[in-house]
Parts: structure tokens; C-alpha cells; sequence
């Protein structure tokens, strides 16, 4: 029998698309959308959906779909499109994710542990000064969500000799980490140097890091001053407080990878912050054709009468 279609609309770089296909479906019928050929196709008998930041008329050309495939992790970029059935939506969760994304953690920690901003600063006056060197074990990483991205990087992260904290919506019991959860934010706050934002973007989420945040972090701790790392949504950090607050030294540094608007605007003030460590939204780019395994695998098995996998709970929104 004949296998369901599956709709590419991946805005990703087009070739990364296009190259991974060849062999990644088996007979199985792929529409590209960013094919010009495959643009103006009837979707409507297509069974499956692959998207990152899809076209909004995708749904009521779609109008068979049995799920839908985000080509990342989050899923914000889809549930605010119109229309969506209430079909299942998968997340992607895969190795090749969350490793990157842990790399891109430890790197930024161990940048601000090691004052790199400064180095950076006195390279530019072309004036070396030696700066101390805290230790690892004496600066405290909070993580703000333990998903699946969080705990992996909680885990390497220790190994690096950090002390970890955590803070998620339900409790959790996590080897090494102490753990806090929803209304106990200020006393996870209270211990953090380096606050890391690891969150979905959800209504609950939405503007979490203002302020009220960044003042509630340590301020006595070994880096002599708090610094935020976030790589989870731009939605999620008021800039106006984030830029007030690295400018009156609330905070002493910023990693970022999110941003309110992206591609970041040539007026941002971030381009010219030294304290501000930047990357455009790629601290863990997705693996295309590690994605089209992970949906192969997912379709066949739903085909085999099994259920999907990393299935979005569209209450919470993640
Ligand atoms: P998960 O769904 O596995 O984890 C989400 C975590 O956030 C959970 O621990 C959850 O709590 C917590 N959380 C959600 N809402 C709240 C809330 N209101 N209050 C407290 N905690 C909350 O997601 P992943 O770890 O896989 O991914 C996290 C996010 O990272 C993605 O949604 C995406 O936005 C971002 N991302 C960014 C990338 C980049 O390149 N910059 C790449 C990949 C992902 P609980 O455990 O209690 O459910
Ligand atoms: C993701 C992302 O959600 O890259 O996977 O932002």
C-alpha cells in the first residue's frame, strides 16, 4: 500500500534540505516546498508535516495531515500559526541536539568563568592585565528548565566542576543537582552566578527574564557579579531590562543566542555591548539528516499502529 505523503517546509539553508533527501524516506512521497516546482502542489492528501517556520496558509492547504513534525526542538513557530488541527505534534529530540546545545552552554560558563569579555576588552586597548581565576567549583550555574537540553547540560556543566542548580515547572529528583521548582524561583535565584535560560516559549514564559529576575540573582558570588546565558527564546527576555541591567552592572555579562526580533536589527544595541557574547540563533542548529531519521522512524512507527514519540502537550504549550 501506498505510504502517506510527507510536506517538507523547513526554512533552513535550502541546499541542507535538498541533499539530505536522497534515500531518507524510502518510496515514501516528499513535496518540498521550497522546491519551485512541488510550490503550488494540492497538499490535501498529504498524511505528515515537516516544518520550521512554516507558510500560514500551510493548514487549510493541508487538510489531512495525521501529525505534524517540528524541525526543531521548540514548537512556539507552529502553534501560533492559524489553523492547526489537534493533531499531534512531535518535537525533535535527538543526540546530535542536545549535545550541541550543551557544547554551546559550557563554552559560554567557562567564557565567564574565565573573564573572557575582559580579555577581550583589554585586547582591544592592546594592554594586557592578568584578571583572577575563581574556580569552577566555586560558581553556582542555575538552570532554568530541565528539559531534555537542560539536564544534559547540568550534567556536563558538573563535570566541569560547576556547581548545578535547577529550576523546572514540576519537581524533580536529579543526581548531584539540587532541584527547584515554580514558586520556589527566588531562592534558586538567591544561589545562581550564571543564570542559564533553557525554556520553551509559552504563555507562562513569555517575558520571564525582566528585572525582578536579574536583581534576584547572587551578587556576592565568586565572578563578582551575575551573569545570564540564554539559548532558549527571545521571547522570553525583556531586552529593555536586559540591557539596562548589563549597563548598570545588575549584571556583569550576557551570553546570548535568542533574541526579541531575529535576525538581531542592525540598531540592537547588543551589536556594541562588550560585555555581550553573541551567536544568531545557532547554538544547536539542527542536523537535518539526524531530523529526517528521527520523522522516518516516527511516521513508520505510527504506521505500525505505535504511538508517536516527544508528543507536544498543547496545555502547557511544550
Ligand atoms: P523540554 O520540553 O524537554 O524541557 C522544557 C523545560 O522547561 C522543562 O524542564 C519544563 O518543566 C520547563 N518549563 C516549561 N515551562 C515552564 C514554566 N512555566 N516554569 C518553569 N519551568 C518550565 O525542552 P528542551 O529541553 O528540549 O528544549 C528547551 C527549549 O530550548 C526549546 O523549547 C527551544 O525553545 C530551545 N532551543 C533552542 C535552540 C537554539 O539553538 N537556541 C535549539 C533547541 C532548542 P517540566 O520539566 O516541569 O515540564
Ligand atoms: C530549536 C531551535 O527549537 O533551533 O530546535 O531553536
Amino acid at each position: 500500500m501506498k505510504k502517506p505523503a510527507l510536506i517538507i517546509d523547513l526554512k533552513f539553508e535550502p541546499g541542507s534540505v535538498r541533499d539530505a533527501l536522497p534515500g531518507a524516506f524510502g518510496d515514501r512521497e516528499v513535496i518540498n516546498l521550497a522546491d519551485p516546482a512541488s510550490r503550488d502542489r494540492d497538499l490535501s492528501a498529504a498524511g505528515y508535516a515537516l516544518v520550521w517556520q512554516p507558510e500560514a496558509d500551510l493548514f487549510s492547504r493541508a487538510s489531512h495531515l495525521a501529525a505534524v513534525f517540528s524541525g526543531g526542538a521548540g514548537v512556539d513557530h507552529v502553534l501560533k500559526l492559524p489553523g492547526l488541527p489537534e493533531i499531534p505534534l512531535i518535537r525533535f529530540v535527538d543526540h546530535t541536539l542536545t549535545t550541541r546545545m550543551s557544547e554551546w552552554i559550557v563554552m559560554q560558563a567557562l567564557l565567564h568563568l574565565r573573564q573572557h569579555h575582559r580579555y577581550e576588552m583589554q585586547r582591544h586597548d592592546r594592554r594586557w592585565q592578568e584578571l583572577p581565576q575563581p574556580a569552577a567549583n566555586e560558581v553556582t550555574v542555575g538552570i532554568m528548565g530541565l528539559g531534555v537540553l537542560g539536564q544534559d547540560a547540568a550534567a556536563k556543566l558538573s563535570m566541569m566542576g560547576f556547581q548545578v542548580i535547577g529550576w523546572s515547572r514540576s519537581a524533580k529528583t536529579i543526581a548531584g543537582i539540587r532541584t527547584f521548582a515554580g514558586g520556589e524561583l527566588d531562592d534558586f535565584l538567591a544561589l545562581t552566578d550564571i543564570l542559564v535560560g533553557l525554556l520553551p516559549l509559552t504563555a507562562e514564559t513569555r517575558g520571564i527574564f525582566d528585572r525582578r529576575i536579574f536583581a534576584g540573582l547572587r551578587r556576592d558570588g565568586a565572578l563578582g557579579g551575575p551573569v545570564f546565558i540564554n539559548a532558549g527564546r527571545g521571547g522570553s527576555q525583556v531586552e529593555e531590562d536586559l540591557i539596562a541591567a548589563l549597563n548598570d552592572q545588575t549584571l556583569l555579562a550576557a551570553s546570548l543566542d535568542v533574541f526579541e526580533t531575529e535576525p538581531l536589527p542592525a540598531s540592537s544595541p547588543f551589536w556594541s555591548m562588550a560585555n555581550v557574547f553573541m551567536t544568531p540563533h545557532t547554538a544547536a542548529s539542527t542536523d537535518v539528516r539526524a531530523l529526517y531519521a528521527h520523522v522516518e522512524r516516527q511516521m513508520l512507527a505510527h504506521e505500525n499502529g505505535e504511538g508517536f514519540e516527544h508528543v507536544v502537550d498543547r496545555q502547557t504549550g511544550y
